[in-house]
């Protein structure tokens, strides 16, 4: 699965490796999802005309500048009322599309190369960021079990990820994530701060200005 090598791309890597261990239970797979690109590609397509991606809001008001949407049976959304999982889109009280096959089976095999078997994701978060959207650095606590790790896959435009530790003001790395990268974040590594910077512009020819990140979740 995945390529050892990867295109070249504008932004240096110097650790272009098939296989990157990023912090204590974390591994970034470079290109792992490019196998399957096109029907994932156009899975999400699907996902994303059921249920479009919308801008969401923070308890406290704020504009995000990513916008979002989810599949499966759970779905991440915050708005005035807080940070949860709810089994139906609040925007239309419909359930979020399924996950698709392609998805699912992505982020299994993934946790699987990544030392996790019996992954059982119930929630796929999709993020769409153009340039300029940022993710200013959090932790993922809105899930009930921590031993369960979280898959994500990068697709479209490079980032670059801040990832710390357990305390918000630990030093932080910048890894580059690239169209078809997989990383598998478990372990001490699944409650660590994590972010990504502003999305540089850019036209990937696949996906055009746009970055998407998909986040796989055992949320319940
Ligand atoms: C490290 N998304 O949706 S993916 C998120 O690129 C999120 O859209 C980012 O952070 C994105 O919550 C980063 C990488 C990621 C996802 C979850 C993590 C890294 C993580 C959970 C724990 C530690
Ligand atoms: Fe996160």
């Amino acid at each position: 699965m995945g390529r050892a090598t990867s295109a070249p791309d504008a932004t240096f890597d110097m650790f272009d490796e098939a296989r990157l261990p990023l912090g204590p239970g974390a591994v970034r797979l470079r290109g792992f999802a490019l196998d399957n690109e096109a029907a994932i590609h156009r899975d999400i397509l699907g996902v994303v005309a059921a249920a479009p991606f919308r801008d969401m809001y923070t308890p406290s008001g704020m504009r995000m500048s990513v916008r979002m949407t989810n599949c499966g049976p759970l779905g991440w959304y915050t708005d005035r009322s807080g940070y949860r999982y709810s089994s139906v889109d609040p925007s239309t009280d419909k359930r979020w599309p399924a996950m698709p096959e392609s998805l699912k089976e992505l982020a299994v095999t993934a946790a699987e190369a990544g030392g996790y078997a019996d992954f059982q994701p119930d929630a796929c978060l999709i993020n769409c960021y153009t340039p300029g959207a940022q993710l200013s650095l959090h932790q993922d606590h809105d899930e009930k079990d921590f031993t369960q790790p979280i898959v994500s896959v990068s697709l479209g435009l490079p980032a670059t990820f801040l990832f710390g530790g357990l305390k918000r003001q630990d030093k932080t790395m910048a890894v580059l994530l690239q169209h078809g990268d997989v990383v598998v974040w478990g372990g001490p590594s699944r409650k660590f701060f994590h972010g990504v910077q502003t999305l540089a512009k850019g036209d990937h020819p696949l996906l055009g200005d746009c970055r998407i990140n998909l986040t796989f979740r055992k949320a319940s």
